[in-house]
């Protein structure tokens, strides 16, 4: 009789994804070991050699669509890095600054959001059970908990009725497919009520804040941006627009700020504020009550990296971030060391299990500056019954810093920041631990990477307020520069030369390694937040963090069911088409949990 079983999730859904977990548990379904593979392959790194660097971020943002500008940023940041490694005094407007921090907040708030409730809250509340509350229970929680004014009894009653004539209809449509009824579902009837009325909630705000990028960046998804600012011209009429009108500046009046779009900008920070406010952050703590087990599961590597992000005084100023840079090891917050991003043993990928060859053999790391990304692979590959754990099992690489996996994310974040002394930042988690009464070791676990996803969303949405004033004081003192032309045509810049764009995504630290050799890309490599967190084990058979917090204390209640695996995967939020950036032409998509 076998001792281990294997299950497989293929694909995890709820995501954008094709990422596959394979775990190895023993008979009574404790996982003992894990892999995690991304199982497609799309190619943009290869296909941007050759072309414009000022066009590549156009490109690169298809990476993804559901981060959906930050390839954009990573991107333009790069060239810009590699003008200003060879233009003493290259910089940006500062306007420029502030409207991409208002952006790349945005961005976060609204994608952890989304996260929370699209993506992650059916792991933990009961679609089926929120139709046995009582709709009168349901509001007196809610108004116990917040001052939302979606909350009274009629509100959940509707809510409830809406949904119980989409189950009567067998039309469970989004809602299709839970593990309903699964025993380790702990909210009662009208907490899982609640947290319904606030996913449907939730798509409605969604619909609002996202024009906040529409304005800045002429469009979302997929904003626009430009080497060297925003492509925004800001206009002080108020509804002076698209188009020519007396302020056009050629290309660049791709989209013109006037001042009726700057109000609505107010208004997208003040509905994110609130919406933090009143709804995502009473929320997780309301739900985290009734899962505390889960703030001693999913412990993870315990090495943090941040590569930091939201300058005030240049990005190349980095002590001016607003979240810092750094690397936490060992889960030890007293020491936050530094990251040489041009030291070619700090950051290296490697491919020891991922379907590349790297040309001088597979058992070396490669800096980006240096990587390769070919499809020159001919072993086997997916379509496959089970993973090949001992060779090659994923489309992403293992990156590393000093040979180490690190977890990249808001609890990263959250945890450089609180290292680092910021008091907004140790005064939520303080807060967060106190009332859910559980010890500091808890922020290491699934529970802790979900609530730092939302204490950071608080963070960043208040911070919102600060740029958007600051801006407004430019616009006022007569400053409406957003564009750095200087330096715009290629036959101004060396004939080669090198930068690294770094930001923070929602899910992480994001790199594009940029190599311009006479105008024209001759390497890009992304080093991705995904790819950190999802990759799989490197040379050293060291894991990733997706494979090490699986390993920690799962126990599946029932493997045909693997709702423990969900969980832990989706608190670090995945996204695989970001990780893998290059689709498999042969690949076959098995769309069922299986079970061996
Ligand atoms: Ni496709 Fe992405 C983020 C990036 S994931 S979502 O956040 O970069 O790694
Ligand atoms: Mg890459």
């Amino acid at each position: 009789m076998a001792t281990t079983q294997r299950v497989v999730v293929d694909p995890i859904t709820r995501i954008e994804g094709h990422l596959r977990i394979e775990a190895e548990t023993d008979v009574d379904g404790r996982i003992l070991k894990a892999y995690s593979a991304g199982t497609m392959v799309r190619g943009i790194e290869i296909i941007l050699r050759g072309r414009d660097p000022r066009d590549a971020w156009a490109f690169a943002q298809r990476i993804c669509g559901v981060c959906t500008l930050v390839h954009g940023v990573a991107s333009v940041r790069s060239v810009e890095d590699a003008l200003h490694r060879a233009i003493p005094g290259y910089a940006l407007p500062p306007n420029a600054e502030l409207i991409r921090n208002l952006m790349i907040a945005a961005q976060h708030v609204h994608d952890h959001v989304m996260h929370f409730y699209h993506l992650h809250a059916l792991d933990w509340v009961d679609v089926v059970s929120a139709l046995k509350a009582d709709p009168r229970a349901a509001s007196t929680l809610a108004q116990s908990i917040s001052d939302y004014s979606r909350s009274s009894p009629g509100y959940f009653a509707d809510v409830q009725r809406k949904v119980k004539t989409f189950v009567e209809q067998g039309q469970l449509g989004i809602f299709a497919n839970g593990y309903w009824g699964h025993p380790a579902y702990k909210l009662p009837p009208e907490a899982n009520l609640m947290a319904l009325a606030h996913y449907l909630d939730a798509l409605a705000w969604q619909r609002e804040v996202v024009k906040l990028h529409a304005i800045f960046g002429g469009r979302n998804p997929h904003p626009n941006f430009v080497v060297g600012g925003v492509p925004s011209a800001i206009s002080v009429f108020p509804t002076e627009g698209r188009g020519k009108g007396p302020h056009y500046r050629g290309g660049q009046d791709a989209t013109a700020v006037n001042m009726v779009g700057l109000q609505t900008v107010q208004t997208v920070i003040r509905q994110m504020r609130e919406f933090v406010d009143q709804v995502y952050l009473p929320d997780t703590l309301a739900i985290a009550r009734y899962y505390k087990d889960w703030a001693g599961r999913g412990e993870g590597l315990g090495n943090f990296l941040s590569f930091g992000d939201l300058p005030s005084k240049g990005f190349w100023d980095t002590d001016s971030y607003f979240i810092p840079r750094g690397v936490i090891l060992d889960r030890d917050l007293t020491r936050v060391h530094p990251i040489d991003l041009d030291d070619d043993k700090e950051i290296q990928e490697f491919v020891s299990h991922s379907w590349y060859r790297y040309e001088g053999g597979d058992a070396q790391g490669l800096h980006p500056f240096k990587g390769e990304t070919a499809l020159n692979y001919t072993g086997p590959k997916p379509p496959y019954e089970q993973l090949d754990v001992a060779q090659k099992y994923s489309w992403m690489k293992s990156p590393r810093w000093k040979g180490k996996s690190m977890e990249v994310g808001p609890l990263a974040r959250v945890l450089v920041m609180v290292a680092k002394g910021d008091k907004q930042a140790k005064e939520l988690v303080d807060r967060a631990l106190k009332t859910l009464d559980l010890p500091v070791t808890a922020l290491y676990s699934t529970l802790g990477r979900t609530a730092a996803r939302t204490l950071e969303s608080k963070i960043l949405a208040d911070a919102m307020q600060g740029w958007f004033d600051q801006l407004m004081a430019n616009i006022k003192a007569g400053d409406l520069r957003t564009f750095n032309e200087k330096y715009w045509d290629p036959s101004t810049w060396p004939a080669h030369m090198q930068g690294v764009g770094l930001m923070e995504a929602p899910r992480g630290g994001l790199a594009h390694w940029i190599v311009v050799d006479d105008g024209r890309i001759s390497n890009y490599q992304a080093v991705v937040p995904s790819t950190w967190n999802a990759g799989p084990r490197d040379a050293a058979g060291q894991p990733g963090a997706y494979e090490a917090a699986l390993q920690h204390n799962h126990t599946m209640l029932d493997p045909k069911q693997p709702i423990e695996i969900l969980r832990t995967i989706h608190s670090f939020d995945p996204c695989i088409a970001c990780a893998v950036h290059v689709v498999d032409p042969d690949g076959e998509e098995l769309v069922q949990v299986k079970v061996k």
